[in-house]
């Protein structure tokens, strides 16, 4: 229901300049892993460029939007490291008017994973960790992982997100865990 253009302005209308440059970066990752594994290029740049769209939301709007969306209560437990996504999507879909179940999926799994993802769904998790403007000591890896096979950066970027979660003694989502059991462990 969009131009381009019109969805570039609500996003950028909800988060700093740096963090639009970081969606716009996401969604050129994820074109060209779109590209390579031959994903839909329309979904995926919806998809890219709203990943986000909550991340700078107040944490008292995003825990009514777990309450009216009934959402499971243990979520309030985490933050909106957690909430933007999982209930991101919901604001995606009420403010934005994207109704496509794959897309909010997408969204909604952007940040922990899950046991099943669609290929966009891992399109957008992994552009999200390796597009060009992160800096962390295994984005190179990651990245080569990513342009060689879907899966397995799959599985790295899990299994590398949980080990720098564990040594921040973060509160391990169990989503996060649900991922790792089915893409990492053997
Ligand atoms: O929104 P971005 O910064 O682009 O990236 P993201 O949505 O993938 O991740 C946001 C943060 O969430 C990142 O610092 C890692 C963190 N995270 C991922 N899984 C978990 C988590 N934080 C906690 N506490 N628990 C998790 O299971
Ligand atoms: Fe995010
Ligand atoms: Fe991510
Ligand atoms: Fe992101």
């Amino acid at each position: 229901p969009h131009t381009r253009d019109v969805l570039l302005g609500k996003v950028s209308s909800q988060m700093s300049a740096k963090r639009f440059t970081h969606v716009l970066r996401v969604e050129e990752m994820a074109l060209e892993l779109c590209e390579l594994y031959q994903g839909n290029p329309e979904k995926v740049s919806i998809a890219a460029l709203t990943h986000d769209y909550a991340k700078e939301r107040p944490d008292d709007e995003m825990i009514q939007v777990i309450k009216d969306s009934h959402l499971s209560d243990e979520l309030i437990s985490y933050g909106n490291a957690i909430w933007h996504g999982v209930a991101g999507a919901e604001l995606v879909r009420d403010e934005l008017g994207i109704t496509d179940e794959d897309i909010l999926d997408a969204i909604r799994c952007h940040t922990t994973g899950a046991k099943e993802m669609s290929l966009l769904a891992k399109i957008i998790y992994v552009a999200d960790y390796v597009e060009r403007g992160r800096d962390f000591p295994v984005v190179a890896e990651a990245r080569k992982i990513a342009l060689s096979n879907l899966d397995e950066a799959v599985a790295f970027e899990t299994k590398q997100t949980l080990l720098y979660l564990v040594k921040q003694e973060a509160l391990i989502y169990p989503k996060t865990l649900e991922t790792y059991n089915h893409w990492v462990v053997k």
